[in-house]
């Protein structure tokens, strides 16, 4: 591997994934040094298990959050940590195994190439994908390509993303929202309406099988809710945005003029 990034770290927000987020470590360790860990107020006995994983290995920070937050706020404490130390981009990736770990080293290219973006994984399903999810995407998805007047966001819920660190610290500190699974899809929006623009890279996406150590806290009820009430506040604050952003489309301004 070559050296450590001074600019870019993984950040991975774990909340009681059990074994999983030690595989899900070592296999982006491999990948990239640093690797940071958020341990989101888990009580299954990881976060110990992180440190002592981390006493020996330099290039691994374990962050330990002591009550549950949500992802949002896990992630936002992890980016905070890196503006302090110096780093300016961030690669979020889930503890649960589902994100292609391989993946990172293209997608960090892709970020030092385009430094102004956000690089997006567009989610590749496998037969493995309940549908329900998937159809529930695409809603998602619709709303969000309104919302952003067509800036071309590939996917709104896909966590494995390049993010430029300043921008979404910027944007999460201005309002009280995006701090658990409203924080993939008004994260990608919210920047979009800044000016930064989505750069979409395909990754394979798994959903493992309870046997398989898949770990979900996706409520269908509770955080279909939560993203109803994401969409909505969203919409609105769209209907205001709107004639600056068609201007900034005519114009050809970002996030608009990468498509
Ligand atoms: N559900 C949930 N996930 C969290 C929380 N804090 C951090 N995470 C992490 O966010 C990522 C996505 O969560 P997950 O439950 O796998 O959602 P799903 O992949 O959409 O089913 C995982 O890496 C979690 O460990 C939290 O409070 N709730
Ligand atoms: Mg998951």
């Amino acid at each position: 591997m070559n050296a450590p990034s001074a600019t870019h770290v993984v950040l991975i927000p774990s909340y009681n994934t059990g074994a999983k987020v030690y595989e899900t470590v070592r296999d982006a360790r491999r990948q990239w040094a640093p690797v940071w860990v958020v341990v989101d107020g888990s009580d299954d006995g990881t976060a110990e298990g992180l440190q002592s994983m981390a006493a020996e290995d330099p290039q691994l920070k374990v962050i330990v959050l002591p009550v549950n937050r949500g992802k949002g706020s896990a992630v936002l404490a992890g980016l905070q940590a890196a503006a302090e130390a110096g780093f300016t981009h961030a690669l979020a990736m889930d503890s649960d195994g589902q994100h292609p770990a391989d993946l990172i080293p293209a997608f960090m290219r892709a970020s030092q190439q385009r430094p102004d973006a956000m690089i997006l994984g567009r989610p590749v399903f496998d037969a493995s994908a309940p549908l329900l999810r998937v159809r529930g995407r695409r809603i998602s998805n619709g709303w969000t390509q309104l919302e952003t007047l067509g800036a071309g966001i590939g996917d709104s819920l896909f966590g494995f993303r390049v993010y430029p660190v300043a921008d979404l610290v910027a944007v999460m500190r201005r309002q009280p929202w995006m701090r658990r699974f409203d924080f993939d899809t008004e994260a990608v929006v919210r920047l979009a309406w800044r000016g930064v623009a989505p750069v979409n890279v395909d990754a394979p996406v798994k959903y493992l099988s309870a046997e398989e150590g898949g770990v979900s806290h996706f409520n269908y009820l509770r955080d279909n809710a939560l993203l109803t009430w994401m969409h909505t506040r969203l919409v609105l604050e769209f209907l205001l945005r709107l004639p600056l952003l068609v201007l900034r489309r005519v114009r050809g301004l970002p996030p608009f003029q990468y498509r």
